[in-house]
């Protein structure tokens, strides 16, 4: 048993489509407690830090341009495995592979635009929600 908090983003394509209160829903309905929540255009800079394990990528730039395509919703969640449990929610990264009942599986179909994201570890975790939520957390 692990009580934890992660940063989950609803992505420009999520809320474009107005799609975000669903996502909402589907992380509360399975009990994860909102602990923080913010609407925000991310700044190039901040794009950069948070994909900067990505950099070297040849996708690098296009996933910048995406990010900061539009307002991101934050989202910091806290619960019994957290990390873990929002990343199963998500399903894969490719939403050609993501199984239905997933939020990409039910949502997505393509990589560049993936619906969103969480942390994928609690190093990660950690340095994702002080980059977004610099105020702390309620
Ligand atoms: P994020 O970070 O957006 O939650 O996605 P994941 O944690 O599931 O996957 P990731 O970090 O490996 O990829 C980040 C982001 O880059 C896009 N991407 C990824 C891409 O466009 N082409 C690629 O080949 C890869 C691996 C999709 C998600």
């Amino acid at each position: 048993m692990a009580n934890e908090r992660t940063l989950v983003l609803v992505k420009p394509d999520g809320v474009r489509r107005g799609i975000s209160g669903e996502i909402v829903a589907r992380f509360e309905q399975r009990g994860f407690k909102l602990r923080g929540a913010r609407l925000l255009k991310i700044s190039r800079a901040t794009a950069q830090k948070h994909y900067g394990e990505h950099k070297e990528r040849p996708f690098f730039g296009e996933l910048v341009d995406f990010i900061t395509s539009g307002p991101v919703l934050a989202l910091a969640l806290e619960g019994e495995s957290a990390i873990a449990a929002v990343r199963t929610m998500m399903g894969a990264t490719n939403p050609v592979n993501a199984v239905p009942g997933t939020i990409r599986g039910d949502y997505a179909l393509l990589m560049g635009e993936n619906i969103v994201h969480g942390s994928d570890s609690k190093e990660s975790a950690k340095r994702e929600l002080a980059l977004f939520f610099p105020d702390g957390l309620v």
